[in-house]
């Protein structure tokens, strides 16, 4: 038997917290405006498909009053993504729309450049989202409002009933039907899609949950190939051990060409991964 969830610190229900202000083009971030909301995108070789996305995270953020930050984290790509990105930084940040910040990482797969842009990022919602924009920045924006609602993780789902796939080869959809089925009944249970690429995170959350992983944690092993893997179940688990409360979001999602993803052996080392979590669990190290 594990020990019963118990919410961290004793805070019992997270404050509710105040909706982000209204749009206004106007505003330009100043160096000491409070971060309202962080968006961390791990790329590792996405010289090809981040600079579409850095725009329109930008083109977003002028759309909004509150200061938004921007963190990229980069972990050894071989292409010119790090450098792309500090480019984007240079001119987003004389354009005064988005705070960016640029992380240039030892190589340790997106789990842990995910943690470590959480953890470094600034914002009341911290979100994560995949380089590739394959959920629209109106998905992003109802993430970010389910935050500021008072819910302390929000996760993106593209098995809702008003979710929408787009382009997904069967094959890779039934290979996640059978990834969700496993995930639930060995590490956590009562979410139908664990491996969206987009999540939020109410800060108190981020920062318990986050430093707390140990699959891939920040400052993990250094690693050969991209690194997709299932880290997102042991965030979720911990998540739900730590009796943060969840909700999952219908998103529009897209497949876009490019992808990190081998089909066949991800799945080996994600189905390991999720046997590692639940172990983890009933060991009580994420208590
Ligand atoms: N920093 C870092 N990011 C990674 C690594 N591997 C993948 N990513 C990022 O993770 C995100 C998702 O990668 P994708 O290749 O789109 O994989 P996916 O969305 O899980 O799978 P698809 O459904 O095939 O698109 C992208 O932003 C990648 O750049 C890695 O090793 N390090
Ligand atoms: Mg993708």
């Amino acid at each position: 038997m594990t020990a019963a969830p118990v919410r961290p610190a004793a805070r019992g229900r997270a404050p509710r917290r105040p909706p982000l202000a209204d749009a206004d083009e106007s505003v330009r971030m100043s160096a000491v405006d409070p971060v309202q909301v962080s968006l961390v995108i791990p790329a590792y070789n996405e010289a090809l498909r981040l600079r579409g996305t850095l725009d329109a995270v930008e083109a977003w953020a002028r759309e909004r009053s509150s200061a938004v930050e921007v963190v990229v984290v980069d972990d050894g790509s071989d292409d010119a993504t790090a450098d792309l990105a500090d480019a984007w930084a240079e001119g987003a940040r004389a354009r005064g729309r988005v705070r960016p910040v640029v992380l240039r990482e030892p190589h340790r797969g997106k789990g842990s450049a995910v943690a470590r842009g959480v953890l470094r990022a600034q914002g009341a919602v911290r979100v994560f989202m995949d380089a590739d924009l394959a959920v629209p920045m109106a998905c992003v924006e109802q993430i970010v409002d389910e935050i500021s609602r008072g819910i302390d993780v929000a996760i993106g789902s593209r098995e809702l009933p008003r979710s929408r796939r787009q382009d997904e080869a069967w094959i890779r959809h039934v290979m996640g039907r059978v990834f969700n089925w496993v995930v639930s009944r060995t590490a956590v249970d009562g979410f139908r899609d664990t491996q969206c690429g987009l999540k939020a995170f109410a800060s108190d959350a981020a920062e318990d949950i986050f430093s707390r992983v140990a699959l891939y944690p920040a400052n993990g092993r250094v690693v050969r190939g991209s690194r997709v893997t299932a880290f997102d179940v042991e965030v979720l688990a911990i998540a739900r051990r730590r009796s943060w409360q969840t909700s999952e979001i219908p998103v529009e999602w897209r497949h876009v060409p490019l992808s990190k993803v081998r089909p066949l052996a991800d799945s080996f080392s994600m189905v390991r991964d999720v046997l590692r979590v639940r172990w983890n669990l009933s060991t009580g190290i994420y208590d």
